[in-house]
């Protein structure tokens, strides 16, 4: 028997199943396993405070100028980081001789949780502006002709360089074991949440707070580390939470506590990096409360969408393997999902399914202008998000506030976010408000998703005008483009505008950072190393990463590398980019041995540490003209941190090296990046001096997993290999 076909027995061992197909009758849903009898874990105990290391790069200061920056604004700020580095002495000085002026602001957020509070209390003479009709605004003080030191935080802040003074905010995840029922149908053990629900808690803060997470891991047989996506981490890229690269994994009955600066603003998601846990439920929602860059009224909680599967993401690895694509089941909004029995071998899935959770609905008051916040937590699925009869006003793609452009959908690529807002005038406004009801659709992207038969519901949610109505929406969706592309180029403009300078790096084809997306071919002749599967890689090695040996234990050790570990060391200054190519053309021909096949398939890539500008996302082949010919855009150019690399194209991404650590690029399909497509970019790592606490913090989480690793019975499958993914 080839190794492969064993795996399937392998996961399902490991995840203690008798079938793979469950069914319960409803009475002991969503009933947490507990922790197994794993030891508590001490609080406190672990705990240490993360020292930004010298010089830190943003000020907790203000722009003096509250109009839209210019080109030459920016040039200012970019040169001035001395300057601003004295008026933040300044500043600080002067906080404490003001000390009549009155504390900071403290303010409900528009839709925060009930009891949550922004608290600026700390900047004296401050106050919040903000509000409907002047969203664009958050803090305010007087420019003050004694010490030169008012000035405004809004949407037109180089958040880059300043942020608010906020407060620490301590937030628990308990990682637990638990069944998850989200369209119906139980799924068997392999479900995994934070404390006890899924979607996880809100984590919620404010732009300029400081966010401590503890993680505890009440997992029987899974390390875990959870990953707070698309938070810039700046100076800290130690609480990344990237097992085998940032850390050890967190060892069942340990604890881990991050600890990041909030340097932006706006919304996410966090998850396990754990192989592919987060397809097992480890996901929540992350807001930072901010500006925005157009008006509404009311803002709601966010938006999770995704595919789901009845099986463990650990089991349908197996098949992705094997006979790929691995088919997803049902879509599913926040937790909720209808999985349609008519193709399900099980004669009695009907009679067996579970009551379907309450479908989402959502009240709309004629004329108000309503906050979404979108994010796409799949694991395979990229899909368009619209509802019917209403438009919708993008406002902030991922972390970045954008200038507001419409649409009548918008398509979300895994780990991508919308801020977007719709206006409760429908198109057919005329009808009776009775009438008025309205389907909120995910409908998923052409070829960008793989569902079994009959269970692509699009439907998942309905937007009424009068609460009393209970009747299905009769609405038609629009007609919009269904390609699985990323929204257009030019329509996603920042507020606040980057300028990129030249490449410091070598993009050459042959010998620089570009990057051909392919697929190491397992047959007969060629042996994969770690099993005899096909799997993704971008540099010529699938990216294979050590649970017990991470990159972080290598500071500075340029002497160890390895094929597997896909490093690229990025060592130049602060001010300096670096521009990466990444291509998926499919038409270049296989490597010397045929093992290596390139396919046009479209990839979410995803960098850590950054906001990288998308300098090109083209249909075609890069050339390396395009970087003068003027296809590379350098002038306030697209930002975020996932973006779709176009089948049949290429994209560049570029950063500013100014966060030395090491951070992770990959495609956030959960199964090409837990098959290796992915590098690891060591990022001015001279410059790196982690603080003895974080020193010791990494060891202790090390020597822990290290201790339970050791014990192959404490192991999900005591006989075989603990890794078939990457790691990650
Ligand atoms: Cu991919």
């Amino acid at each position: 028997m080839r190794f492969i076909d064993s795996l399937c027995e392998t996961v399902t061992r490991a995840l203690g199943l008798s079938a793979l197909a469950s069914w319960d009758n409803g009475a002991s849903v969503n009933q947490p396993l507990g922790p197994h009898g794993v030891l508590k874990p001490v609080q406190d105990q672990y705990q240490f405070q993360a020292r930004p290391t010298a010089p830190p790069a943003l000020h907790t200061l203000f722009p003096s100028n509250p109009k839209k920056a210019s080109k030459d604004d920016f040039q200012t700020y970019g040169q001035s980081e001395k300057e601003a580095s004295l008026r933040a002495q300044k500043l600080d000085a002067g906080s404490v001789e003001d000390a009549d002026l009155p504390p900071g602001p403290v303010f409900h957020p528009p839709n925060a949780s009930p009891k949550f509070l922004c608290d600026y209390s700390r900047m004296r003479g401050w106050r919040h502006t903000g509000g409907v009709g002047q969203r664009n605004q958050w803090l305010e003080k007087p420019i003050m002709d004694s010490d030169n030191t008012g000035g405004i935080y809004n949407i037109f802040t180089n958040y880059d360089q300043y942020a608010p003074l906020g407060i620490t905010r301590k937030y628990h995840l308990n990682v637990t074991d638990q069944d998850i029922n989200a369209d119906g149908i139980r799924r068997p053990d392999g479900g995994k949440t934070f404390n006890g629900q899924y979607p996880g808690p809100w984590i919620e803060a404010c732009w300029g707070d400081t966010v401590e997470v503890t993680v505890s891991n009440f997992l029987k047989y899974n390390g875990t580390a959870i990953h707070w996506h698309g938070v810039r981490m700046l100076n800290a890229f130690q609480h990344d939470g990237v097992n085998a690269i940032t850390q050890c994994a967190i060892a069942p009955g340990d604890s881990y506590t991050y600890k990041f600066n909030v340097t932006q603003y706006g919304t996410s998601w966090y998850h396990s990096h754990y192989s592919l846990q987060y397809a097992d439920g480890l996901a929540g929602p992350i807001t930072f409360h901010g500006p925005a860059s157009a008006d509404f009224d009311v803002a709601l909680d966010p938006f999770l969408f995704g595919d789901w599967s009845h099986n463990s993401a650990f089991q349908d690895f197996s098949v992705e393997l094997r006979n790929p694509p691995a088919k997803m089941q049902t879509v599913i909004l926040n937790g909720k999902g209808f999985y349609n029995c008519t193709d399900n071998p099980n004669p009695d899935c009907q009679n067996e399914k579970v009551d379907p959770p309450h479908i989402f609905e959502q009240i709309f008051e004629k004329g108000r202008k309503y906050l979404l916040r979108l994010i796409n937590t799949s694991t395979a699925s990229t899909f368009i998000f619209s509802i019917d009869k209403h438009m919708l006003l993008i406002v902030a793609a991922d972390f970045v506030p954008i200038e507001p452009y419409y649409r009548d959908s918008i398509l979300v690529g895994i780990g991508q976010r919308y801020h977007v807002i719709v206006e409760a005038t429908p198109s057919n406004n005329l009808i009776p408000v009775e009438e008025q009801n309205y389907w909120i659709r995910i409908t998923g992207a052409d070829g960008c998703f793989d569902f079994e038969p009959n269970q692509n519901n699009e439907k998942l949610g309905i937007i009424r005008y009068n609460a009393g109505s209970t009747a299905d929406p009769t609405t038609k969706r629009y007609g919009f483009d269904m390609t699985c592309r990323d929204e257009p180029y030019e329509s996603l403009v920042p507020v606040v505008p980057n300028y990129v300078g030249p490449p410091v790096n070598n993009i050459d084809q042959d010998t620089g950072d570009n990057f051909e997306i392919g697929l190491e071919w397992a047959d007969e002749n060629y042996t994969v190393p770690h099993g005899n599967f096909t799997r993704w890689d971008m540099t010529d090695t699938p990216m294979w990463l050590n649970f017990t040996d991470p990159l972080i234990d290598h500071l500075g050790d340029y002497s160890f590398n390895s094929s597997e570990y896909a490093l690229v060391p990025e060592d130049y200054t602060r001010d300096d980019w670096v521009y990466i190519i990444m291509g998926a053309q499919g038409t270049k021909d296989e490597i010397a041995g045929g093992e290596r096949v390139f396919m046009p398939i479209a990839h979410p890539m995803h960098l850590h540490g950054h906001d990288f500008v998308l300098l090109a996302q083209e249909d075609r082949p890069f050339h390396k003209d395009d970087v003068t010919n003027g296809t590379f855009k350098y002038d306030n150019p697209p930002r975020r941190d996932v973006a779709l690399l176009p089948r049949h194209g290429y994209m560049a991404i570029g950063f500013k090296t100014d966060n030395p650590g090491m951070w992770i690029l990959h495609c956030h399909i959960a199964w090409h990046a837990s098959s290796g497509l992915g590098i690891n970019i060591r990022e001015n790592e001279h410059m790196i001096e982690l603080p003895q606490e974080a020193i010791d913090e990494k060891d202790r989480v090390c020597k822990n997993w290290r201790t339970w690793f050791a014990d192959a019975e404490e192991h999900w499958y005591n006989k075989g290999e603990f890794q078939e993914d990457s790691g990650v």
